[in-house]
């Protein structure tokens, strides 16, 4: 049973490397940011909800957020082990995903911060909008988006390192050293 979860700024690299890790691990990559644009894009009730805090670069609010997680944590690939990719992005989360790990008795085993520069990660995510058009791509919402995380996700790092469970790693270079890098830190906690 692995349990990872996969922290840092926006752009940092938390999707692309989630997607990675949870190949090597055999377990599933569940993201919460994936699952709200697919819902967006399939003009589902939740998408319907969700769409103008995305398009603004606000989080979406913690009660839809939690439950969403909490439904897909419970579906049968799950249950041997998962990566969270996103999520928790505030300490309502936090507090929420205890309560779920506790209910079934295993905690988390690490947790990856993927550190970046703000230069970098703002580069990167204007090349995504030039190739991709994500719709919370502009200059002006990724600026609010790492206001946001600043203000909100960044300080859960320390609620999670005073567990002793983050491992921070260099995010920046090529996607394939990032990979190595996460890979060899997290053999050094044996996994
Ligand atoms: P996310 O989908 O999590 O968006 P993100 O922070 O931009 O990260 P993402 O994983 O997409 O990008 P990555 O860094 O891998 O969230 C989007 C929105 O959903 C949030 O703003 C919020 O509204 C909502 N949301 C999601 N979770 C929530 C939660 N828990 N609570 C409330 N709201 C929530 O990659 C960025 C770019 O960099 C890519 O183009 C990639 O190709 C590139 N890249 C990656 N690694 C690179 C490298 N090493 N070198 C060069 N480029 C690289």
């Amino acid at each position: 049973m692995t349990r990872l979860l996969v922290i840092g700024p926006p752009g940092a690299g938390k999707g692309t490397q989630a997607v990675r890790l949870a190949a090597a691990f055999g377990i599933p990559a569940v993201s919460t940011g994936d699952i709200f644009r697919y819902n967006v894009t399939n003009q589902t009730e939740l998408g319907l909800k969700v769409k103008s805090f995305m398009d603004k670069g606000a989080y979406v609010p913690d009660s839809l957020t939690n439950e969403i997680v909490a439904d897909r944590l419970a579906q049968a690939d799950a249950a041997d082990g998962f990566l969270l990719d996103g999520y928790p992005r505030t300490l309502d989360q936090v507090h929420e995903l205890d309560r779920l790990l506790e209910s079934d008795g295993a905690a988390l085993d690490v947790v990856v911060q993927i550190s970046a520069d703000t230069d970098e990660v703002v580069a990167r995510l204007l090349k995504r909008a030039a190739e991709q058009g994500r719709a919370d791509d502009t200059a002006d919402v990724i600026r609010h988006r790492l206001e946001v995380y600043s203000e909100q996700t960044a300080p859960l790092i320390d609620v999670y390192g005073a567990r002793g469970l983050v491992v921070t790693v260099d995010g920046l270079g090529a996607v394939d050293a990032v990979t190595e890098r996460i890979l060899s830190a997290l053999a050094e906690r044996e996994l």
